[in-house]
């Protein structure tokens, strides 16, 4: 069968999956777990805590129910760690032989975390019987005994914080063993799950105190603060839903989940800043967002300063940690101790992608890349999607079209471009595939509920999926990368992981059976929502054991988890090309980033369908300033690379593709900032003005790192946009250097030209203004300051460089400034701490410019130290490559090295 033919028809067999079909999904209400728990009233638990001691550094207790005593009792541990992180375990009673151990999930929480217990030594009993422990300077957590609720306390002020089954609603079912006559099966649409335990599903009510809004658990399409699901004066809606799922065509607005889940919950309010919640627990969980007043009838009444939530979950423990912030980069800050920082990625990572399913051969591949040269526009990365391959077995090369992969990567690689092909879970069941052979071999895959490899539809046909949750068979997964394993490739090739929720066409909702069954015999239903995250964890692994540890992994995945930003970029999958897609765009990425997911994008373009030029050019305005900048688009739409819209568009869209390129200094210098501090690159508003109240609902608008506002231009032929900038310093137009009063809602005019961007008064921004072919070849290239001055003509930023590929970073070898300007005068600081084996990266880069905006005329020449040189200070452009950019008070060629302490003092 040719191609086209084995293609229409591989569609024809699974067309079920190919429409956003709302019944092929499961609602709450067909959910059973989801219904049963969102119809108990409050207060239903009557739980107490009995038996608390101290031991091994934690609080222990035994939880009874009141109601019913033959229930058999769950215990309790409660551990304080340093960042005032608090720890809830709650589990069954392993003395008491339930039919088999819950799954606790492995491999999240960073090893480093549980060395950082503190050693509880304090129990105090107040009103009433309960605990009290120290966990942090003016903080305690509290846990009453009867009724049970946990909560975290301001000592001075006596407010809470957040709180833990204030509301009663508590529930955990336990294992069952079968007994003759139970029936306990699950059925929906053709599939019947097995449940072979029971049910066992685990619900809670959670407070944030001092909160308007709750913001996080991705993934899904809609807005960045979350909206109410039940309550007065709220339609009721479907919970956010937290299941792993290959959604096609997703619709722009729904609390549905979609590929990815991070149940990590985030809160804001002016009054208490921010804290958050996180539920390492990766069955489905569904959550409610309540609405202030939620539950009058049974005298609860919320004040707004406190958002409610509810959170259910099919299966699993709860192992629970609360962060107390208590600013927005704080609680970051906390998550990212328990589940790690985002890896450091690779400088061409972070430029411009092209992708395209598919690039069809060879020669395709080399029109592609010469038309960027010959129209000056840079790009990092050529994608491959499935049709490159042998018939869909991942690793291999379709003969005919890709006959000489490694001298097509070559030939991208001699101008500092990369390649990155995609390697999907689901292995074809073909005997005469060397992987699929060893896998069946060695019984590397997962298992139905009968105990035989797991078989199911996807790309290549019949397939099997290997069971990464088994350390054994994650480092089996990582060896297929090493170049002998994988040939063809070479050391520019990275990977792209898709499809790895798992999709699984003719699976219950498009996925693996739940009671499939895992390494360790662990149901499938408990694990759904991480399968993802191991398999883009051994991938990861497996560039990393390619390069000998000394080369930073690139793996770009669909499905994540918590913990995924350790191992890679991940993208907000399927989206459409409309207008609402791009506006959603937004929320998206924010969200991921605020639950560590810093390193992420959107297609731009939109994958289905064909967008309008105007939207197109719109799409990589707002997606240069993406984490993870890449256009992609669906086999079945029009070719759509940047020139194919006419001169003027690809103009445009060069022109964005530019800026990106010049502000890869300030990214780079931001992801390293993510990497040591969890702080996202893209932040929401109100992470850098938390106490100012209009930008808590504000998702059209952000800030990249903390110096620059862009915001987003979402309807077609717009003429104005109203843009809200916030704080009480000015801002200056990124590209024309007007200055924009703080604190108002301007009425601007908006060109086909760009979207508006500001840079924030106070700060500096690092650029290279040389343009080249790719992010490589800019390595050495100068820097360019942009010195946006406040009101007391001051400004600060700053700058890290490095080999831009190796971890030597880590033992030193790296350069980090900060640049102060005060008194008139700019100081170069060094931020790097000495290292021990005194490593260094050595860089010759020089600054060639340093822009002043807002300074006082009047100033003609300035004095560079310790070399005792005089300069001119004249107008220079802005922008150098743009024609008709504004003349700006310039100092040209003050040629000081990037990498050593200097002044400049303007006279
Ligand atoms: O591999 C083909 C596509 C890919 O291009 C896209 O980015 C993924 O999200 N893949 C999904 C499978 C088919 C989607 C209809």
């Amino acid at each position: 069968m040719n191609q086209t033919l084995r293609f229409t028809v591989l569609l024809l067999l699974c067309s079920h999956v190919l429409s956003w079909r709302k019944e092929e999904f499961r609602t709450c209400h067909q959910t059973p777990f989801c219904n049963r728990a969102r119809s108990r009233a409050p207060s239903s638990s009557s739980l107490a805590a009995t038996d608390v001691t101290i031991s091994d550094g934690a609080l222990t207790a035994k939880l009874i129910s009141k109601s019913d005593p033959q229930t058999k009792p769950l215990i309790l541990t409660l551990s304080v760690h340093q960042n005032a992180i608090l720890r809830l375990l709650i589990d069954e009673d392993p003395s008491l032989s339930p039919p088999k151990q819950r799954f606790h999930v492995p491999d999240v929480v960073v090893p480093e975390f549980p060395s950082t217990k503190l050693w509880l030594q304090r129990i105090s009993s107040e009103n009433g019987p309960s605990s009290s422990v120290y966990l942090s300077e003016g903080l305690s957590a509290v846990l009453r005994h009867d009724p049970f609720e946990l909560f975290v306390r301001d000592d001075s002020s006596g407010d809470r914080v957040l709180s833990f089954n204030s509301h009663g609603l508590f529930d955990f079912e336990q294992l069952k063993q079968k007994s003759e006559g139970d029936d306990w099966e699950e059925r929906f649409r053709s599939h019947t799950d097995t449940r072979p335990y029971g049910p066992q599903s685990i619900s809670f009510d959670v407070s944030f105190y001092g909160a308007q809004y709750v913001y996080g658990i991705p993934e899904r399409a809609t807005s960045l603060a979350l909206k109410p699901t039940r309550g007065p004066n709220v339609d009721e809606s479907e919970p956010y839903r937290l299941f792993n799922l290959d959604v096609f065509e997703y619709i722009h607005d729904s609390p549905f989940g979609l590929y990815g889940s991070i149940p990590f919950m985030i809160s804001h309010g002016k009054t208490r800043g921010s804290s958050g919640f996180f539920w390492l627990n990766s069955a489905e969980m569904q959550i409610d967002v309540l609405a202030p007043g939620w539950d009058a009838e049974s005298g609860i009444s919320l004040p707004s300063n406190r958002v409610d939530t509810f959170w259910m979950s099919e299966a699993g423990v709860v192992d629970a940690f609360f962060f107390v912030g208590p600013q927005p980069k704080d609680v970051l800050r906390q998550y990212t101790v328990v589940t790690g920082t985002p890896a450091m990625p690779q400088l061409f990572s972070i430029a411009y992608h092209q992708c395209r399913w598919n690039y069809r051969d060879e020669e395709d591949v080399e029109h592609v890349d010469s038309k960027f040269d010959e129209l000056d526009i840079p790009y990092d990365v050529l994608w491959l999607d499935i049709e490159h391959t042998d018939g869909k077995r991942y690793f291999t090369w379709d003969k005919v079209l890709f006959p000489h992969p490694e001298e097509m990567q070559r030939k991208l690689s001699a101008k500092g471009r990369h390649m990155v092909t995609i390697v999907d879970p689901h292995i074809k069941r073909d005997e005469n595939f060397h992987l699929h052979k060893e896998a069946s071999q060695k019984g590397y895959y997962v298992k139905d509920a009968s105990g035989n490899t797991f078989d199911g539809w996807c790309w290549p046909g019949s397939s099997s999926y290997p069971d990464t949750l088994n350390p054994e068979i994650r480092s089996w997964w990582a060896e297929k990368f090493s170049y002998q394993n994988y040939v063809g490739s070479t050391p520019s090739l990275y990977i792209w992981n898709d499809m790895n929720e798992p999709s699984v066409f003719n699976g219950p909702e498009v996925t693996m059976p739940r009671d499939a069954l895992h390494y360790g015999g662990v149901e499938h239903r408990e694990l759904h929502n991480a399968y993802g995250y191991y398999f883009h964890m051994a991938t990861a692994d497996g560039l990393l054991k390619r390069g000998e540890g000394n080369d930073r992994p690139f793996v770009l995945t669909r499905a994540v988890f918590a913990g995924s930003q350790r191992y890679g970029a991940v993208w907000t999958g399927d989206n459409t090309a409309d207008w609402d897609h791009l506006r959603v765009s937004i929320p998206m990425v924010l969200t991921l980033g605020l639950t560590g997911m810093s390193f992420s994008g959107a297609d731009v373009g939109g994958f289905f369908g064909n967008p309008e030029p105007e939207l197109l050019v719109r799409w990589y305005q707002l997606g240069a300033y993406y984490p993870f900048f890449r256009a992609h688009a669906h086999h079945d739409t029009k070719r759509r690379e940047p020139w194919m819209f006419g001169e003027r568009n690809t103009e445009l869209i060069k022109d964005a593709v530019h800026v990106r390129y010049a502000l890869l200094p300030y990214f780079y210098t931001l992801f390293r900032e993510a990497n040591t501090t969890g702080v996202p690159v893209v932040r929401p508003l109100w992470m850098e003005f938390p106490s100012d109240e209009d930008t808590f609902t504000n998702d059209e608008a952000f800030m990249v790192g903390n110096s620059l506002l862009v915001q987003g231009i979402y309807t077609e032929r717009a003429k104005h946009a109203s843009v809200y900038l916030p704080g009480k310093q000015s801002w200056y137009d990124l590209r024309t250097g007007t200055v924009y009063k703080g604190g108002v809602t301007h009425k601007l005019e908006v060109t086909e030209e760009n979207i508006p961007a500001f840079q924030r008064a106070g700060t500096i921004l690092t650029r290279k203004d040389r343009f080249r072919r790719s992010s490589t070849q800019m390595k050495n290239d100068p820097f360019t300051l942009v010195i946006a001055l406040n009101s007391s003509q001051e400004a600060e930023g700053e700058l890290y460089i490095d080999d831009g590929s190796s971890f030597s970073f880590l033992k030193g070898a790296y350069i980090h400034r900060r640049f102060v300007f005060k008194n008139g005068k700019l100081i170069s600081l060094n931020l790097a701490t000495a290292s021990a084996s005194n490593v260094r990266y050595p860089s010759e880069a020089v600054i060639e410019r340093i822009i002043l905006l807002g300074h006082a005329p009047g100033s003609k020449n300035a004095l560079i130290e310790p070399s005792n040189q005089k300069i001119d200070i004249e107008l220079g452009p802005l922008w150098v490559q743009r024609a008709r950019a504004p003349a700006v008070m310039t100092i040209r060629k003050p040629n000081v090295h990037v990498a050593e302490d200097w002044s400049i003092q303007i006279l």
